[in-house]
């Protein structure tokens, strides 16, 4: 929920969802009041701490990529923090606003269900730019259409049968609708951003296969869908379009 408190910033590239989208979604569950500049028009703090002569911002290192989380007042002699990567930022934020298990235990299968996601997710982004990624895609298509095929006829069964049988073994909490424990966790909109962006990247290929995984579609799918916080998110405008990011419309990638 954007706001003008400032505790939290996310630092993203504006214009497309990426891996800011994690971290939205968390927040947005939660409905933890954030601030998104690159979205609101001023994406220059996005990337102060990324430049090639930054050696660090307020006692925080240098970032090498966004996305960020700027905290304000929680890093060193009470100045601002500033974490990067994904699952760190996902689990720093779990410590405060929970959405990570029942207990202790809870939180490392939430924490290594949601890093299975992003390897996941870093494998679609390979599928354009599987040679490499300041390339454009029209200069690595022969290679594209070779790594799509494979992702799609090896990668997303043996993910989505991972996540399928995690659903099954949690049904007595979970119901189908949890991964981990009895309520929703960050793994839970993890996985299921990827999976949004699947069906929207790959539409045949997931229309083709979803019958295989009854409680992943039928149940989890739909369930993190209409989930307090994510129903309102996902029907507002804040919820951006997929673009140039990594779920992309090339539908000679999909499934022929
Ligand atoms: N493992 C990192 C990956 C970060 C990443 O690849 N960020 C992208 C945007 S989604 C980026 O801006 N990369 C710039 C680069 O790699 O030079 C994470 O999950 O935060």
């Amino acid at each position: 929920m954007p706001s003008n408190d400032l505790k939290y910033t996310l630092l993203y590239h504006g214009g497309v969802p990426g891996r800011g989208e994690f971290i939205r979604l968390l927040l947005e569950a939660s409905s933890t009041p954030y601030t998104d500049p690159a979205n609101a028009g001023d994406p220059s703090p996005v990337y102060a701490s990324c430049k090639p002569e930054c050696t660090g911002i307020d006692g925080n290192p240098p970032a090498f990529s966004p996305p960020m989380l700027k905290v304000a007042g929680a890093g060193k002699d009470g100045k601002d923090l500033i974490l990067t990567q994904t699952s760190n930022i996902l689990l720093y934020l779990s410590k405060t606003l929970g959405f990570n298990g029942d207990d202790e235990v809870d939180a490392y299968y939430v924490n290594a269900l949601t890093l299975t996601a992003l390897d996941l997710n870093n494998e679609v982004h390979d599928t354009h730019h599987p040679v490499g990624t300041t390339l454009y895609y029209e200069d690595q298509k022969e290679e594209a259409l070779r790594a799509a095929g494979n992702f799609r006829e090896m990668r997303i069964p043996k993910f989505c049968s991972l996540f399928e049988r995690t659903l099954k073994g949690n049904e007595g909490k979970g119901k189908g609708k949890y991964m981990v424990g009895k309520s929703l966790s960050y793994a839970d909109t993890t996985v299921w951003q990827v999976l949004n962006g699947l069906k929207f990247a790959f539409p045949k290929e997931m229309k083709a296969r979803e019958g295989d995984y009854p409680l992943l579609f039928g149940t989890f799918y739909p369930s993190v869908e209409g989930e307090k916080g994510i129903k309102e998110y996902l029907g507002s405008e804040r919820r951006l379009k997929y673009g140039m990011g990594i779920f992309r419309d090339y539908p000679e990638l999909d499934r022929q």
